[in-house]
């Protein structure tokens, strides 16, 4: 069995490609629930509905987040009456978080979660990291700022100085994550090439998850985000830049630190300093469904070499 961390649109695309090498019962994907906000009186969790919507086939593949062939008129109404138009809600969208509106009155988010990506038609496992209130905050030259105003409300603008989770104290891994860390069964926890510090560190911070990472018998493998220094998406390399991380492999696997056991890089990092676990060089660049079947075969591949030496 696997267990895959993820966050939000790279994460979602290379949970993808393993869920196209692996059956649904060898495969829980483990998502982060720090940039999740209240809006509208509506619980929004944009990784798990990302990773949902990917695996269901229904995502905004230019987009990265949302889903294909949305409408907005609930936004182009909403700003006629003078309310928040800033994060952008589609109308097919709107109803997945009035769903989970209501099945959080009777259940946990790992069940409506459940419930949710059943309807959609995902077949693999998908579960928050945690079902207790984690929030991501953002310490920038801004002064402290809630997730999404900073990613989103901000577009990620203000220097990145820390982040730090509202609620780790208390958050505990959800069941399935915690069942699948003890599970004499688990192969491999592979964190995904999401953002190292917006989304697997959120993760990472939850009682316990790092200490059994690091204790776990499974080879744990982190896939880079960065190709040549640059990321696909998103705002990664900018913030480990502010954060004076360098953004080459060793620089991420000094990140991750004693949590890591093999790492894989782009073809384009060949010749970067490399941390001394093992790397597997290949073509992290996921550009269509069969990219990342391609990548997920060869990370399993790499997990298989490392747990056989
Ligand atoms: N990202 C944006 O940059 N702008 C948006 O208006 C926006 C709306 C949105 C709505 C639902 C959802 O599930 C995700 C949404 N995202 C939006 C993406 C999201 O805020 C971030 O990509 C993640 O939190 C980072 O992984």
């Amino acid at each position: 069995m696997i267990v895959a961390l993820a966050g939000g649109v790279g994460g979602a695309r290379l949970a993808n490609g393993l869920a196209a090498c692996l059956p649904p019962d060898e495969l829980l994907v483990v998502v982060n629930v720090g940039d999740d906000f209240d809006h509208f009186g509506l619980p929004i969790c944009p990784d798990l509905d990302t990773v949902c919507y990917t695996l269901a086939g229904l995502n905004d593949p230019q987009q990265g987040w949302g889903l294909a062939g949305e409408s907005w008129n609930f936004m182009a109404a909403i700003g006629r009456l003078g309310g928040e138009d800033w994060f952008n809600l589609g109308d097919r969208d709107l109803a997945t978080h009035v769903m989970r509106r209501l099945l959080l009155e009777q259940h946990s988010l790992s069940e409506a979660t459940r419930q949710i990506a059943d309807k959609l038609g995902v077949r693999h496992r998908v579960a928050p990291a945690t079902d207790d209130r984690l929030r991501s905050i953002i310490d920038s030259d801004e002064g402290r700022l809630a997730f999404q105003d900073y990613f989103v409300r901000r577009r990620a603008a203000p220097v990145f100085r820390a982040i730090s989770f509202d609620g780790v104290d208390e958050a505990r891994p959800s069941a399935a994550f915690d069942a699948a860390l003890d599970d004499p069964a688990l192969d491999a926890i592979i964190l995904c090439p999401s953002n190292p510090v917006l989304s697997l560190a959120p993760i990472l911070a939850i009682q316990g998850v790092r200490e059994r990472l690091c204790q776990s018998p499974a080879p744990v493998v982190a896939v880079s985000p960065f190709i040549g220094g640059s990321a696909v998406k998103g705002p990664a390399a900018k913030i480990l830049e502010e954060l004076g991380i360098s953004r080459d492999p060793l620089g991420l696997a000094s990140y991750f630190g004693d949590v890591l056991d093999g790492l894989v890089i782009d073809q384009a990092d060949a010749d970067s300093p490399r941390p001394d676990i093992p790397v597997l060089l290949t073509e992290t660049l996921m550009r269509d469904d069969a990219g990342q079947k391609r990548l997920a075969a060869d990370v399993l591949d790499f997990t298989r070499q490392l747990r056989d030496r």
